[in-house]
């Protein structure tokens, strides 16, 4: 069954799977997290303190839960070396995207699984999805915090099932990283300390996406980068994001007209033709704030 539900997963267009139990994260990353958390590495994302039960045991997303099926979609796409956008500002917000193939992918499992019981997620879940990702072994833990596989690098996207089945969990997957730091050497900001940690009140993309009222002090940090809307330099330097076969989903390569727009482009674009501009994107909720945050404009 588990090789059939790979197969599905493949059809519908997921590029890494991998199976964990559905059980308590140890007492080691607990640890590890609260220590996270005291340090104030994360910043304002205040929604990090909150659902810690669930957070910590994914039993209390769904209460049969035993296993998690860890799903990966590869967004990598090639964009000019100034593109000032990151590379998942997709043509379509890959919540979307991801949520449709998530859908498609369960309805297809209750009709070969029975009895399923099942929950999702993407992205915006109470759930540790690197932690799980590591588990199921569709990935390492980089120095840059990110999930990287050996195929496809680090652009992809994390996604999710629990269901109440079963299934033999994969092995993990050894960390590659060795001596390189190329992605600490060159974060503008020194976001990632030595053991890959990201203090998120550094990193761009948190400045630059999550973060409301900026000082000068951020101001400045943002003005070292040549990004807006997230950063992407600790991947762009990393090793095995070299050679990258760009994403089969059209949907998930960066938006055409956001590849070669330059900064001063948006200087003087009204409300209303950047609401046009992002609207499929991931970001179009947050673009009352575009002026003020980004002093490169
Ligand atoms: C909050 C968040 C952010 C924050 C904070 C980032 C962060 N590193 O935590 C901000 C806004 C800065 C951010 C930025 C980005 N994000 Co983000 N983000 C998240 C989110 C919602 C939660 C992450 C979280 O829980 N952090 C908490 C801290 C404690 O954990 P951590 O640093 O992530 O991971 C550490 C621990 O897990 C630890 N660890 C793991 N296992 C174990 C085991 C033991 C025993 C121990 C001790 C430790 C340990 O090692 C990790 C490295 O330090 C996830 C989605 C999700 N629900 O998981 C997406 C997610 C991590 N983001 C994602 C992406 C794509 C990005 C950006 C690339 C976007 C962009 N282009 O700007 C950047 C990358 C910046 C970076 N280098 O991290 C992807 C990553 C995909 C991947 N290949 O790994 C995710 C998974 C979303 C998704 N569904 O695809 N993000």
């Amino acid at each position: 069954m588990k090789g059939r539900v790979k197969d599905i997963a493949k059809e519908l267009g997921f590029d890494l799977i991998g199976f964990s139990k559905c059980k308590k994260v140890t007492e080691e990353f607990a640890e590890f997290y609260f220590k996270w958390i005291k340090n104030n590495f994360h910043g304002d994302l205040k929604y990090l303190e909150r659902n810690i039960e669930k957070r910590f045991n994914p039993k209390n997303l769904l209460p049969s839960g035993k296993t998690i099926i860890s799903l990966g979609v590869n967004y990598y796409s090639e964009i000019p070396q100034d593109c000032i956008f990151p590379r998942y500002l997709t043509k379509v917000d890959y919540h979307i995207v991801i949520k449709n193939m998530l859908k498609e992918f369960v309805e297809i499992l209750k009709k070969e699984i029975k009895d399923l019981e099942y929950n999702f997620f993407v992205d915006s879940g109470p759930i540790l999805e690197k932690y799980w990702a590591k588990k199921s072994g569709i990935g390492f833990i980089g120095k840059n915090s990110l999930i990287i596989n050996p195929k496809f690098g680090s652009f992809i996207f994390l996604c999710e099932v629990i269901i109440n089945k079963e299934f033999d969990e994969d092995k993990e997957i050894e960390n590659l990283c060795g001596n390189c730091e190329k992605c600490i050497e060159s974060c503008p900001t020194g976001a990632i300390t030595k053991e890959g940690i990201i203090d998120v009140t550094k990193c761009i993309s948190y400045l630059t996406i999550e973060k409301k009222e900026l000082t000068e002090e951020e101001r400045k940090i943002i003005k070292k980068g040549n990004k807006i809307f997230g950063c992407e330099i600790c991947q762009e330097v990393c090793p095995f994001n070299k050679d990258l076969k760009e994403t089969e989903k059209d949907e998930l390569k960066i938006a055409e007209k956001l590849k070669d727009l330059k900064f001063e482009e948006l200087k003087n674009v009204s409300l209303l033709q950047l609401k046009e501009l992002f609207k499929t994107t991931a970001v179009r909720g947050k673009l009352i704030k575009l002026n003020p945050n980004f002093p490169q404009i």
